[in-house]
């Protein structure tokens, strides 16, 4: 049975974790205790090897409806900045295997930050997406100016933080945040199947290609492509480069083993 109280963590296949956010009450909104449940569970994922994937969802209602209002009001600058409030959200950038976000309904504020820092991130038709920090006195906190600029360009990124309107899942998708749009009954069996597609690849090749990713978010050009080449070079000492170009010469499927 899960330890957890704001989160469910399922095994539906044999490599791949499911998250769900479930704060029923509070349409997921991120409190401490739930970002600290979810900060240990990806912390177990990481480092248990039998887990090649994880999908991260919330409910059919809300992923997530943004950090708690109701915790935060009272707290005070000088507690903020001493505390490095909320600074352990980072931790999901940390994390090193493939994290694929599903959202049903709204995520909202660092809901939509923490689903813009999954890797791969699918929407049902009913999800909404925005920023809506400046009708509470404040900007986002958790990637949103950074993050969101860089998927949709400044002039929309402007609008939604500004406005604190909201985009609907086919503009999200149009806009290259989300990569399908689907029915609601399909959003999780999809998830799944990317999911296990990816877990059954070699998890070094795939952990390098995050790697690679990401970078990109980070590094000029010039470096992006010499840290790739670097990347891409290192994958020669793996058993999984051997496995994979011998199995397609010899026709059969690869039998990667991590190594
Ligand atoms: N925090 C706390 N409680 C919430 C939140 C929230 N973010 N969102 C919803 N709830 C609660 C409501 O208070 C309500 O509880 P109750 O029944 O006890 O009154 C329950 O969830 C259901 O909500 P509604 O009745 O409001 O449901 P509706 O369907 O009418 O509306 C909305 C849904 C539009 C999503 C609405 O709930 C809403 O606007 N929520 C707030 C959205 C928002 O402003 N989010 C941004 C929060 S600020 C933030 O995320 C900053 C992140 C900083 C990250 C920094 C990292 C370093």
């Amino acid at each position: 049975m899960s330890a957890y109280t704001n989160l469910k963590a399922d095994m539906p296949l044999r490599s791949v974790q499911l998250i769900s956010l479930h704060r029923p009450n509070a349409l997921n909104a991120l409190n401490r205790h739930l970002m600290a449940e979810l900060d240990d569970v990806l912390q177990k994922a990481q480092s248990d090897s039998q887990i090649k994937c994880v999908v991260l969802t919330g409910s059919e209602k809300a992923f997530a409806a943004g950090a708690d209002i109701k915790e935060m009001k009272d707290i005070s600058f000088v507690d903020a900045y001493k505390q490095d409030f909320l600074s352990s959200w980072n931790k999901i950038r940390e994390f090193r295997k493939p994290l694929i976000g599903a959202v049903s309904g709204y995520a909202l504020g660092g809901g939509f930050e923490v689903a813009m820092a999954t890797d791969i991130l699918l929407a049902s038709n009913s999800a909404k997406f925005g920023q809506p920090e400046i009708n509470l006195g404040i900007i986002p906190g958790g990637g949103g100016t950074q993050r969101l600029i860089r998927a949709v360009g400044k002039a929309k990124a402007m609008e939604m933080i500004l406005t604190g309107r909201m985009i609907k899942a086919q503009e999200a998708c149009e806009r290259g945040l989300v990569s399908q749009v689907l029915d609601a009954e399909q959003l999780m069996p999809e998830a799944l199947k990317v999911a296990e597609e990816i877990a059954n690849k070699s998890a070094i090749s795939v952990q390098a290609a995050k790697e690679a990713v990401n970078a990109a978010h980070e590094m000029p050009l010039s470096e992006g492509l010499r840290f790739e080449r670097r990347l891409f070079h290192q994958l020669f000492a793996t058993k999984d480069q051997k496995e994979g170009m011998s199995a397609f010469i010899e026709k059969r499927k690869p039998s990667f083993t991590d190594e």
